[in-house]
Parts: structure tokens; sequence; C-alpha cells
């Protein structure tokens, strides 16, 4: 038995990283999941693992975060399912793109973290949380980061959408105040996922220097923080969690082995 048993758990950004492993550690602990991304492959691959090893059955939603049109009709489908009723959402999707100083700034990618990281989590949430509302019941987890934080060389507009789910998380815990929901945030430091992958556009070697000659976090100690967060008692709000790597004392103060 888990302490999670039969709750409906949303986890967007479940096909790789960190919310994969968020979405795992919830199905372990009895969560009914839903794995949210892009990429259908990744999240039937998910499924099937989790089937096999916990046998249990985790709803897939092939969803971009950035089409609201797109996620309510997901949402409509997950009403017909009866898989609506969600009463853990973790807002993970999100991406860096690019490390440019702002005068030489891309124009696509300072929309696409945008429109992912914060109208994401806004589009998101508008569909969600109003059932939440209904039932009284709800907590809602938002993946920010030190990047929120603190400001580093080039992090500019990354920054600035972390910044904002800052904001938006203190803004939802006064929204929903008196409601029974809880809102959490959990911003870590350097977490070797696809993440530099994406940021580098699948450069491997410029992918590979944050983490060089020091230990990051892994995706799984991020979802440890996450279930710890929602499986406090009711009466019990973590706001905020900072979870940093031994080696990582700032967004820019760190460790390396080889210096
Ligand atoms: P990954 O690149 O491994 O995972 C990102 C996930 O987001 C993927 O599942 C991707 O799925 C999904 N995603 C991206 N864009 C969209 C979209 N438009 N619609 C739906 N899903 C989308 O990176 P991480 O696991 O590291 O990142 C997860 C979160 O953690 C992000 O918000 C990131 O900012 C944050 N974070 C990461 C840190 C790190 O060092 N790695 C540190 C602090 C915070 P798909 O491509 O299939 O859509
Ligand atoms: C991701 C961590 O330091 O690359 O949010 O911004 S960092």
């Amino acid at each position: 038995m888990g302490q999670l048993d039969g709750k409906i758990a949303l986890v967007t950004g479940a096909s790789s990283g960190i919310g994969r492993a968020t979405a795992r550690a919830l199905a372990r602990e009895g969560a009914r999941v839903i794995a949210a991304a892009r990429r259908q492959d990744r999240l039937e691959e998910l499924c099937r693992e989790l089937a096999a090893e916990l046998d249990i059955e985790v709803g897939a939603l092939t969803v971009d975060v950035r089409d609201h049109s797109d996620f309510e009709d997901s949402i409509e489908r997950l009403r017909e399912s009866g898989w609506d009723r969600v009463v853990i959402l973790v807002n993970n999707a999100g991406l860096a793109a690019g490390l440019e100083p702002i005068q030489e700034g891309v124009l696509d990618k300072w929309n696409r973290m945008i429109d992912t990281n914060v109208k994401g989590i806004l589009h998101v949430s508008r569909l969600v949380v109003p059932g939440m509302v209904e039932r009284g019941e709800g907590h809602v987890v938002n993946i920010g980061s030190i990047a929120g934080r603190e400001i580093y060389p080039n992090g500019n507009v990354y920054c600035a959408t972390k910044a904002a789910v800052r904001a938006l998380n203190k803004a939802l815990r006064i929204d929903l105040c008196g409601r029974g929901i809880r809102v959490t945030s959990v911003d870590p430091g350097l977490v070797e996922t696809e993440f530099s992958l994406v940021r580098f556009d699948h450069d491997q070697q410029l992918a590979a220097r944050p983490y060089a000659g020091m230990t990051p976090l892994g995706p799984g100690d991020v979802a440890d923080a996450v279930v710890w967060a929602v499986t406090r008692p009711p009466h019990v709000n973590v706001e905020e969690i900072l979870l940093m790597p031994t080696d990582q004392a700032s967004a820019e103060h760190i460790h390396r082995k080889s210096e």
C-alpha cells in the first residue's frame, strides 16, 4: 500500500528527466498517474515499464502545454475516461533554449521558453485547478529552479521564466488560500537530465559542460522531494524546497574536481 493510493496525479513533461522520475515515484506510492508530454513513444514506453513493474494502469497524454485548446481537448478526453479528478498536479514541463546575452538573443528561443515555462503552467493550471477548487482538495507542485532566485550570465530569459514560476507559485498560494489546496515550488540546482542537451541543441560536448567535475542531482532526487511534499498531512503546506547538489552553493558557485 502506498501513501497516495488511488489519487490521480498529472505530471507534465513526463517523457524525460525530472517529470519521468516523478511520474514513476508517484506511481510507486500508489497514485494513478497521467503522464503528459509531446513525445508519445516515450510516454508509451513509460506506461509499459510502470505497468510491468507495478501492475497498474498509467495514462498517457500526448499534449503540448503551449497550446491551451489542445490541453482543453485532453482534459475532455480525461473526463470521458474518468481520469479527470486530478488531486496532484506537477507542472514540470519546461526547457532552456540557448545561453546568449540579451543583445544577441534569438526571438524563437525566447518565445519557446516563455510559452512553455510560464504560459504552459498557466494553461494547465487554469484547466485543472477549478476541479480541485470544486472538490476542495488538491496539490499543485511547480518545478522552479535556482535560476528563479539568482540570475547567472546569459541566463536572462530562462531565469526570468523561472522567476515568473516563483511569482506564480506565491500567487496560487494566495488565490487558493482557504480552498484546501496546497501549492509547492520545488527549485533544484543542477540536475543531470536531457535539459542541457535541449539547451545546447543536442551538442553533446556543450551539454556535458555544466556537470563536468561535479556531482549533480539526479532526477530521482527531485522526485523524492516532490513525493515528500505531497505526502505531508493535509494541513501542512511545504511552500518551497530549494534542492542543491552538495557541490553547488549558488547558481555560479560550483565545486569542480578538475579546478
Ligand atoms: P528534460 O529535457 O529531461 O525534460 C523536459 C520535459 O519537458 C520533457 O518531458 C519534455 O517532453 C517536456 N516538455 C518540453 N516542452 C514541452 C511542451 N511544450 N509541452 C509538453 N511537454 C514539454 O529536462 P528536466 O527534466 O531537467 O526539466 C524538467 C523541469 O525541471 C523544467 O521545468 C526545467 O526548467 C526544470 N529544472 C531543471 C534543472 C536541471 O538542471 N535539469 C534544474 C532546475 C529546474 P517532450 O519533449 O516529449 O514534450
Ligand atoms: C536549470 C539549472 O543552473 O542551468 O534550471 O539554470 S540552471
